[in-house]
């Protein structure tokens, strides 16, 4: 295993991601295996985030990625060459120290994370198991683990603010069918999408189903409460009154300013967002709200958890950017009860579990994220099964690079569960 464990060629490219944007491919391969991972990419990005490093050069409007390819192809591969990709740690290590700068921004986030999964992949291989078995093999630091539950789909139905071209504030609605198996959970939410495609249609026209980045739709509507009954709407039509919990993406970064939020023409204080979102859970079976403030006012965050977390998950996006520094920080003052992980955000394999490990130490819930610039990998599907997340969310049941995750979702079901 020793000698197939070796990497002998690491390769990088420029591809597209879903929103038609740069980003960058890696390819691995050792004597006896082949990998690949394309890396994610968000349009609301948190200001703590690892640094994806982009060209700012004519091609592409300044988005292409060539540098970061040329970081991989010509400074990272020849430092890995023989190195084992069972060493998983060893490897970020080293991809953390060639960087050597605080947010990545030497060699890239989206460089060091393309190698550093492709690694990981490789390992799996080399292994001889899946994906998921390896990363809980390596999270729980046991050969013998078992997978005793998988994540429940965060459903998305409807999109607003950068990602949706509309008038909606909040970024993202989402529902999240509470009952047991996965595919079961898929039906219902590809059904109440569905129906309230219909709705939509019949109410608003047809240009109203237009999806914004994730697959949801992106109607011209301009409240939230509009769009919240409307899927309530569609719940009830669809039959599973009962059976759905709904889930927010607020990301009140993109509507923060001045120590106050301008939320549907008027200026909230944080205590009088807070005020709307007692109402907002009152009134809709709301299970979690994520980035409910601006990525730096842990005073309002903590005074939110404070009220509402025997209820409700506040889960930290922006204001945690998966950094396990910053989630020691909010644990200490309450300022969240859950972590929005995405591996990207913080660069290699190695960090993401970490701060996954510190979100367990706190007894937060998990939910494991896909960017708005996707590709059709699956990675995170199986990340979020081997950390044993409570949720994942990875768009609508809607378009390649959003089902592809779901549908990988089915097949680790299969496997272990019937
Ligand atoms: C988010 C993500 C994913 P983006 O805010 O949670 O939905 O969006 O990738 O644009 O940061
Ligand atoms: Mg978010």
């Amino acid at each position: 295993m020793k000698e197939k464990s070796k990497i002998k060629l690491i390769k990088a490219r420029e591809i597209l991601d879903s929103r038609g944007n740069p980003t960058v491919k890696v390819y691995l391969k050792t004597s006896s295996e082949e990998s690949n991972f394309s890396v994610p990419s968000g349009v609301s990005e948190g200001k703590y985030e690892a640094l994806e490093i982009r060209d700012k050069e004519k091609r592409y409007f300044g988005k292409g990625v060539k540098r970061a390819v040329n970081n991989i192809n010509q400074i990272i591969a020849p430092r890995l060459k023989g190195e084992s990709v069972l060493k998983q740690e060893r490897i970020d290590q080293m991809l953390i120290e060639i960087d050597g700068t605080e947010q990545k921004s030497y060699l890239g986030a989206n460089a060091i994370l393309g190698v550093s999964i492709a690694v990981l992949k490789a390992g799996a291989q080399v292994k001889k198991i899946p994906l998921y078995k390896y990363i809980a093999q390596i999270f729980y630091g046991k050969q013998k683990t078992q997978i005793k539950k998988l994540p429940q789909p965060s459903l998305l139905l409807i999109e607003g603010a950068l990602h949706g071209g509309n008038n909606l504030q909040i970024q993202e609605f989402m529902i999240i069918p509470q009952i047991r198996l996965f595919r079961e959970q898929l039906r219902i939410g590809s059904e109440i999408y569905q129906t309230l495609k219909l709705i939509l249609n019949e109410k608003y026209g047809k240009a109203s189903t237009n999806v914004g980045y994730e697959g949801g739709f992106a109607p011209l509507l301009n409240r939230a409460e509009k769009a919240l009954d409307l899927i309530s709407l569609a719940i009830k039509k669809a039959g599973y009154l009962s059976k759905i919990k709904i889930a927010l993406d607020i990301a009140a970064s993109t509507f923060y300013q001045k120590n106050s939020y301008k939320f549907e023409d008027k200026i909230f204080t944080g205590s009088g967002l807070l005020k709307y979102y007692l109402n907002l859970s009152k009134t809709y079976p709301i299970i979690s709200l994520e980035d409910p403030y601006f990525e730096e006012d842990w005073e309002n965050f903590s005074l939110i958890t404070q009220k509402l977390k025997n209820k409700i998950t506040i889960f930290g996006d922006d204001l945690l950017a998966t950094n396990p520094e910053r989630i020691k920080t909010a644990s200490k003052v309450g300022a969240c009860n859950g972590l929005l992980l995405k591996p990207d955000q913080i660069g290699t394999f190695s960090e993401a579990l970490t701060a996954a490990k510190e979100a367990r130490k706190h007894q937060w819930k998990i939910m494991v994220s896909h960017r708005s610039g996707d590709t059709c990998d699956t990675f995170i599907t199986d990340f979020a099964v081997g950390i044993g997340a409570d949720s994942i969310k990875a768009g609508a049941p809607n378009r390649g690079e959003r089902v592809a995750k779901y549908n990988r979702l089915l097949e680790i079901e299969e496997e272990l569960f019937s």
